[in-house]
């Protein structure tokens, strides 16, 4: 059964900031306001371990630092392992009376696309197997951002990258985006849920409900890039809020296999409206369009089937 906490409002955040401002992300930069916020969620008594990626590499330029939390850098490949490996520590000094046996500290990963959808795939199901009490987050920006927009496997159909470029013969990515959440949930974990930066309280309450479950937890975060997705820093919200309006991102969560929508949207907006605020989809033609509006009528029917009720509504022009 999934437990029902109270739905937090704007107020119930915390104002202290334990992600410090003076960072090097760019203006706009939609995991900016994810860690903001995330950091808030987690309290003091976490550890966090990051996969090198964007987040990593503007936010700790030696010899300064945005985090107020213990902090360990790891390899592009192996936060979730790093993870384990610090989840294991806290367990032996726990038992060796080093620190109290009801001390509660959370471990928690965070990795982008490329780090998770990826190179970091193996080391990620190791963490869920394994049954690690590790909250991993996974920051989508859809490409490998920081070292020069490449494709990943989260990249979405038809969008330029500079691997996946546009010309005559390619129009962009030509695969669709990995299910990441499919193959999390194949692991039977305990809490699963995807988070919007423009939907914070829902953010929030998930992030504290990930900290709370023993055992292992992950969210899925929508993160714009504005040089990335070719956006105008201003947009970053608009074009998250349009994510979800359109039905091309869900909020959901996933709790002992029960799922359940956050963001019910009774009318939809036409894909078109958030496509159109990004240059990476400038390409698009008319007929791509709507192939892209029949992929995300198809994901919007399958996740109303798992609801069993219409939650995510029609198109309304
Ligand atoms: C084994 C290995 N291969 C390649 C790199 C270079 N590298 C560092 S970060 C990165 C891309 C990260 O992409 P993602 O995880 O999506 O994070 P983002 O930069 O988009 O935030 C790459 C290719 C590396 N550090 N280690
Ligand atoms: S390149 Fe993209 S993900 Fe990286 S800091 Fe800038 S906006 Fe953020
Ligand atoms: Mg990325």
């Amino acid at each position: 059964m999934s437990t029902k906490p109270k739905i937090p409002t704007i107020w119930d955040i915390p104002r202290e900031e334990l992600f410090a401002p003076g960072h090097r992300m760019c203006q706009g930069c939609g995991a900016a306001i994810l860690m903001r916020h995330i950091t808030k969620a987690l309290g003091k008594d976490a550890i966090i371990v990051e996969a090198t990626g964007c987040v990593e590499v503007t936010t700790t330029v030696y010899p300064q630092t945005a985090w107020k939390h213990p902090w360990l850098h790891i390899a592009f490949e192996n936060a979730a392992a790093g993870a384990s490996g610090v989840e294991a520590a806290i367990k032996a000094m726990k038992r060796k009376g080093v620190i109290p046996k009801d001390k509660k500290v959370k471990v928690v990963a965070i990795g982008g696309d490329g780090g998770t959808f990826d190179i970091g795939l193996q080391a990620l199901s190791g963490m869920l197997e394994r049954r690690h009490n590790v909250l991993y987050i996974v920051y989508d920006n859809e490409a490998y951002m920081n070292t020069g927009i490449q494709r990943s496997g989260a990249t979405p159909y038809k969008a330029w990258t500079t691997t996946t470029p546009v010309g005559k013969v390619w129009r962009g990515e030509w695969r669709p985006k990995k299910d990441i959440m499919g193959i999390v949930l194949a692991h039977r974990v305990p809490y699963a849920a995807t988070v919007n930066p423009a939907y914070i309280t829902d953010l929030y309450m998930k992030v504290r409900k990930a900290v709370e479950i023993e055992g292992p937890t992950f969210i899925h975060a929508f993160s714009p890039c504005t040089p990335g997705w070719r956006i105008d820093p201003a947009l970053t919200v608009t074009v998250s809020r349009l994510a979800v309006q359109t039905g091309v991102w869900i909020n959901y969560e996933v709790e002992n296999g029960e799922f359940r929508v956050t963001t019910p949207v009774p009318k939809r907006k036409p894909v078109k409206e958030y496509l159109r605020l990004q240059g990476r989809f400038r390409h698009l033609t008319e007929e791509e369009i709507a192939e892209i509006q029949r992929m995300v009528d198809e994901e919007v029917e399958r996740i109303n089937k798992l609801v069993g009720k219409t939650v995510i509504g029609p198109v309304v022009e």
